[in-house]
């Protein structure tokens, strides 16, 4: 069986990020709380780009509760420890992680999933089965790719559990336009269609955890991401 990321990602030539922040809603300047909420959760190169991809990108703060976090990780982490995290070659897509794919989930976690998938998926779009969990160690990131097209549809969903990160996306062929997502733990990030299709994403690693010129400290991250199929 083909290890699951390369089912799920694809890179090829990712763009370089030329970028510099600027701040496409409310900025607090530099120093303080990072923003928790959802309007102030995006940042990138114009106002026009976000403006033009507006509901393709989304970041839900507090999309669940330190309890549902909990249930998801009594459920997680009994399989997770028993593999090793991979600090692969230097051109694969992660580096510093471990993964694996759940299809059966005790009933708080159901009620969790089927929330993200009511808010994430058109009705009646048919979903991958299984979710696919990503354990990212502190010193792992994952580079910009995009996910297949042959095994993934036009929506990604994904929960974030223990540590903020930051996400990247980046135009493929026009690396000046992009996006930062700030996705503070228990929050919900949400690709469709173009910001799923034509930009790379990337969750940045520790050094280089920044958004809007503050720092955002970048611990063992979990992710538990859900897909819908190809159309
Ligand atoms: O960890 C995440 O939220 C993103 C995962 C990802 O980029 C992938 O699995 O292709």
């Amino acid at each position: 069986m083909k290890p699951m990321r390369t089912v799920f990602r694809r890179v090829r030539n990712p763009p370089v990020y030329t970028g510099r922040p600027s701040c496409l809603s409310s900025c607090a300047g530099s120093g303080g709380p990072l923003p928790r909420r959802d309007e102030a959760l995006i940042s990138g190169s114009s106002r026009e780009l976000a403006r033009r991809l507006g509901s393709q990108v989304e970041v839900r703060a507090a999309f669940i509760s330190e309890e549902e976090e909990g249930a998801l990780l009594r459920e997680l982490e009994p399989g997770l420890r028993k593999k090793r995290y991979e600090f692969d070659h230097w051109d694969d897509a992660i580096h510093g992680y471990r993964e694996t794919e759940r299809a059966r989930w005790g009933a708080a976690c159901v009620e969790v999933l089927n929330r993200v998938r009511a808010v994430a998926f058109p009705e009646g779009s048919p979903l991958l089965g299984p979710v696919h969990i990503l354990d990212l160690d502190g010193a792992g990131y994952i580079k910009p790719h995009i996910d297949s097209v042959k095994f993934c549809g036009s929506t990604i969903a994904g929960l974030s559990l223990l540590s903020d990160s930051v996400m990247r996306l980046v135009r493929e062929d026009a690396s000046d336009e992009w996006l930062d997502l700030l996705l503070p733990r228990c929050s919900l990030y949400i690709l469709r269609d173009q910001a799923r299709y034509n930009f790379t994403h990337e969750i940045l690693k520790d050094e280089e955890s920044v958004f809007n010129g503050r720092r955002v400290p970048r611990q063992r991250r979990i992710s538990v991401i859900c897909r819908n199929l190809p159309g």
